[in-house]
C-alpha cells in the first residue's frame, strides 16, 4: 500500500461545558483530521489529539499541523508500506510530536483495514468486545456542582470516576465526592501540578482509598515520583511522563508508577501505544485508554486500542454526548446503562465518518500530494 495524498482539515468544534484542569480552560476545541488515500479508491481517518496550547507537553494544534505538512506527511507519500505498522519507522528522523505522528500512522492503520475488509480492533490484536468506561471531570465551579455531576454520571452507568484537583484543593475535591460515594472506584489527576514538596498533602490522600492518582509531578520525572511512590499506598498512574515505551520500561524499572494510562497521541501511535501495552501485560502492570477531549474520530480509534487485553482498568472514552452537541461520526458513540462500550463490528474504525458534518465545521484544509 502507498499513500498518494493526505488531506488536513481542522475543525472547530464547541464543547457542551468547558473543560478545567490544573493547567487551564478548554471551551471550543481546534480538531484537526488527517485523512489518506491510497489513490486506489481507499481512504483512512485518524486525528491528531495536540491541543490549543502547549501545556500538556510540547504539543499544540499549529505545530502538529506544520511538522505533518512539511515533514511526517512527505516522509510517508509514494513510500511503499508492507502495512502501517511500517510508518513509525519513516518518522524516525523527527524527534518527539508524537501527536502528529500518531494521528497520520492511525489513519493508515484504518486505511489499511479497510482495505483487508476487517474492523481495526480485528487488525490490532484486539479480543474483548465490549470497553468498560470511566469519566474524567474537570474541575467545577463549586463542590455541590461535582458531586451532582458525579451523580449523574454514575446514574448514566460509567464504572469509575476520575476528578481532576490542583493545589490547595485536592482534599477539598476528593474527600466531597469521596463522602457522598464511599464505595465509588475513584481516582484523581493532578496533571503534573505538584512537586515533591508536597509529599505530606499527597501522602494525606492514601485515607480516600483511590484506586489511583494520576500523574501528580512533573512531566518529564521519573524519579520523584518512585520516591513518591515509596511513601504512598495509592498506586500512581503515570500519563504525561510516558512518551514511549523506553519511558514505560524505565518507569517500571524505578518503580515511579504501579499502572499506566496509555494514550495513542502522546505516545506517538498504535505501533508504540501496543509496545507500552506488551511490556506491561508482561509484567503483570495495568494499562487503561486515556481521552484528549477527541471528536468521533479520535473517540473511534481509542475504542480500537481498548480492546487490547492489557486494557483491564475503565478509560477516559466515554459517549460523544459528553462532549458534543453532535459528533462527526454515525453512529455516535454510546454508553450502555453498564457503562460499557460495544465495539463496533464495521470494517475499519467501525464508524461511518459525517463528512457533511465535517465540511460544515471546517476552518482550514489543505491537500498535500506526491
Ligand atoms: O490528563 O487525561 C488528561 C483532557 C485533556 C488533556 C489531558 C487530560 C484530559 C482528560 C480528559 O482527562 C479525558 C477525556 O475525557 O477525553
Ligand atoms: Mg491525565
Amino acid at each position: 500500500m502507498r499513500i498518494r495524498c493526505v488531506e488536513l482539515r481542522e475543525l472547530r468544534m464547541s464543547l457542551r461545558a468547558p473543560f478545567e484542569t490544573s493547567f487551564g480552560r478548554t471551551g471550543e476545541r481546534r480538531i484537526v483530521l488527517v485523512r489518506v488515500f491510497d489513490g486506489e479508491g481507499g481512504e483512512g481517518w485518524g486525528e491528531c489529539t495536540a491541543p490549543e496550547e502547549p501545556f500538556y507537553n510540547h504539543e499544540f494544534v499549529d505545530a502538529a499541523w506544520l511538522v505533518m505538512r512539511d515533514f511526517l506527511i512527505p516522509m510517508l507519500l509514494g513510500r511503499e508500506l508492507g502495512a502501517a505498522s511500517d510508518v513509525p519507522g519513516l518518522f524516525r528522523p523527527v524527534r518527539g510530536h508524537g501527536m502528529a505522528k500518531a494521528a497520520l500512522e492511525a489513519a493508515c492503520w484504518d486505511l489499511q483495514a479497510r482495505r483487508e475488509g476487517k474492523p481495526l480492533w480485528h487488525l490490532l490484536g484486539g479480543t474483548r468486545l465490549e470497553i468498560e468506561c470511566g469519566v474524567s471531570i474537570g474541575i467545577q465551579p463549586s463542590l455541590l456542582d461535582l458531586v451532582k455531576k458525579v451523580e449523574q454520571e454514575l446514574t448514566a452507568g460509567y464504572r469509575r470516576i476520575k476528578v481532576k484537583i490542583k493545589p490547595g484543593l485536592e482534599r477539598e475535591i476528593i474527600g466531597a465526592v469521596r463522602s457522598a460515594f464511599p464505595d465509588v472506584p475513584l481516582m484523581a489527576d493532578a496533571n503534573a501540578a505538584y512537586t515533591l514538596e508536597d509529599a505530606d498533602v499527597l501522602r494525606s490522600l492514601d485515607e480516600f482509598s483511590l484506586m489511583m492518582l494520576e500523574q501528580p509531578l512533573a512531566y518529564d520525572d521519573l524519579l520523584d515520583h518512585a520516591e513518591l511512590q515509596r511513601q504512598m499506598r495509592t498506586p500512581i498512574c503515570l500519563d504525561e511522563s510516558i512518551a514511549s515505551a523506553e519511558h514505560a520500561r524505565k518507569a517500571l524499572a524505578v518503580g515511579a508508577c504501579r499502572i499506566i494510562n496509555i494514550k495513542l497521541g502522546r505516545v506517538g501511535g498504535y505501533v508504540e501505544a501496543r509496545r507500552i501495552h506488551d511490556l506491561s501485560l508482561a509484567r503483570g502492570v495495568p494499562v487503561w485508554c486515556g481521552g484528549m477531549l477527541e471528536s468521533g474520530i479520535g473517540r473511534a480509534h481509542n475504542i480500537a486500542l481498548s480492546t487490547l487485553e492489557g486494557f483491564s482498568l475503565p478509560g477516559d472514552v466515554s459517549a460523544s454526548r459528553r462532549y458534543w452537541e453532535q459528533d462527526i461520526i454515525e453512529p455516535e458513540v454510546e454508553v450502555t446503562p453498564q457503562g460499557t462500550i460495544r465495539v463496533p463490528m464495521g470494517v475499519g474504525i467501525g464508524f461511518a465518518v459525517n463528512e457533511r458534518l465535517i465540511e460544515r465545521r471546517t476552518v482550514r484544509r489543505e491537500v498535500i500530494a506526491a
